[in-house]
């Protein structure tokens, strides 16, 4: 996992998978980040299951972070995360990749009556090879990752020296800058 986002996808997939959006699989396989969190229910067995869903014919889960508990970031008042990261490795277009996670989210019952509000799972594509994406469905990497150690924290755990795109920085150096608070605590290394 300590290879560069940028050393995964050669620049014809990364046309592709700009282009195509929806419907055919890439001639390749491309590294991806997802980042999972469940307040609702039985976090731990939310997690897990995703982590099963996800895997198909066109994806493969790679690797998994630790999993950490986590201060809940905006939103209403709501009880505390259990957050992860997994590493795939896939040929879905970021598009259908999206898609995909979305579907995992419905099988476990997600509901969106909030922004931000408490959910059973919320699946976050992070990263997707080197690719820069902004539409409205969809924008990658995700937006607000690098603000938030629920995220850089688990995925550093897979890839500290992987360049955050935009930024043109190491995620563990974008890591180390962030506050200690909301908190962010590691539970296990196996889940
Ligand atoms: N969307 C755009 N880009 C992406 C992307 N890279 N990955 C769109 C996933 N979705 C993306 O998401 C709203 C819309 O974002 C989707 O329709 C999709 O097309 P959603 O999952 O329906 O709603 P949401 O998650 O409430 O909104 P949002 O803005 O994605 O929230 P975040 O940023 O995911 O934050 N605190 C802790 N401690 N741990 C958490 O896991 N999560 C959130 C949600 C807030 N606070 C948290 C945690
Ligand atoms: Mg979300």
């Amino acid at each position: 996992m300590a290879a560069t986002l940028a050393e995964t996808a050669s620049a014809g997939q990364m046309k592709m998978a700009e282009s195509s959006g929806r419907g055919g699989q890439l001639a390749a396989w491309v590294t991806a980040y997802i980042g999972l969190g469940s307040n609702l229910g039985d976090r731990l067995a939310f997690l897990r299951q995703a982590r099963f869903a996800l895997t198909g014919q066109a994806l493969r889960v790679t690797a998994s972070s630790a999993l950490y508990a986590s201060e809940p970031v905006g939103g209403p008042v709501q009880d505390d995360y259990y957050n992860a990261v997994v590493a795939v490795t896939t040929r879905l277009s970021p598009l259908d990749l999206l898609a995909h996670c979305q579907s995992v989210e419905m099988l476990a019952g997600r509901e969106r009556q909030q922004r931000w509000g408490a959910r059973t799972l919320d699946l976050d594509l992070l990263l997707y090879a080197d690719l820069e994406l902004a539409l409205p469905q969809l924008e990658v990497p995700h937006p607000r990752m690098h603000q938030r150690r629920f995220v850089l924290q688990p995925l550093c755990d897979l890839a500290p020296q992987l360049i955050y795109p935009r930024l043109g920085r190491a995620l563990s150096e974008l890591l180390v800058e962030l506050p200690d608070t909301p908190w962010v605590r590691r539970l296990q290394s196996q889940w």
